[in-house]
């Protein structure tokens, strides 16, 4: 699909603050799989639909995961976890998009997970630092992935996790286990 129609389609589901963010998060996941190895098209179709179901109704996210068995632990977390397996059901379903690597890509994009792809890798970075995010440390991250894409994901998830135990959150499992393989696979 081209990028105009795949952005009008999005524009189409999200407010206007985040289809900002959206373009953000494809600008910068296109530099990042140019410097990273990853397909920039892909990152580009990737990024553009990965934010697609967040403001759907919380009870009809629920019933897809329910309905297609998408993990049962998920109903126990965070409700904002939703959206990234939900839009890539919806994204293959509405939009008729097939490719497993982008819907991969958007699948994972809030929690992360174990064994993560370059492109899954890019488009978990670019939600974090495009250029309209404002985390606290978001500055150091946009440096570290000038050099390393996985020391700048391990800062960011630290930021996030730290974030969530501030908040007295649970963390998801799956953002655990890409935590620590990050860790374990660090070059030291
Ligand atoms: O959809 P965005 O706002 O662009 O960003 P996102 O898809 O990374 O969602 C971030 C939200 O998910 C943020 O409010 C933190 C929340 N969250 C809740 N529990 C977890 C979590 N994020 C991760 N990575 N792991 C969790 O366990
Ligand atoms: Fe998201
Ligand atoms: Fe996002």
């Amino acid at each position: 699909m081209n990028k105009e129609k795949a952005l009008e389609i999005v524009r189409g589901h999200l407010t206007e603050h985040r289809y900002i963010h959206t373009c953000g998060v494809m600008e910068t996941s296109i530099e990042l799989a140019h410097r990273y190895g990853a397909d920039e098209k892909k990152a580009e179709t990737a990024a553009i639909f990965h934010d697609y179901a967040k403001f759907r109704d919380k009870q009809e996210m629920k019933a897809i995961i329910e309905e297609e068995n998408l993990s049962g632990e998920l109903l126990l977390y965070n409700s904002e976890l939703w959206h990234a397996p939900v839009g890539a059901l919806l994204v293959e379903r509405e939009v008729g998009i097939e490719d497993g690597e982008i819907l991969n890509a958007i699948r994972f994009h809030t929690s992360g997970k174990e064994g993560m792809t370059i492109l899954d890798k890019v488009i978990y970075l670019a939600d974090y630092i495009e250029p309209n995010r404002g985390f606290p440390g978001v500055e150091e991250v946009r440096e570290l992935a000038k050099e390393s894409l996985d020391a700048a994901l391990i800062k960011a998830l630290q930021n996030t996790m730290t974030f969530l135990m501030k908040k007295n959150q649970a963390i998801y499992p799956d953002t655990f286990r890409f935590y620590n393989e990050l860790i374990l696979n660090q070059r030291r």
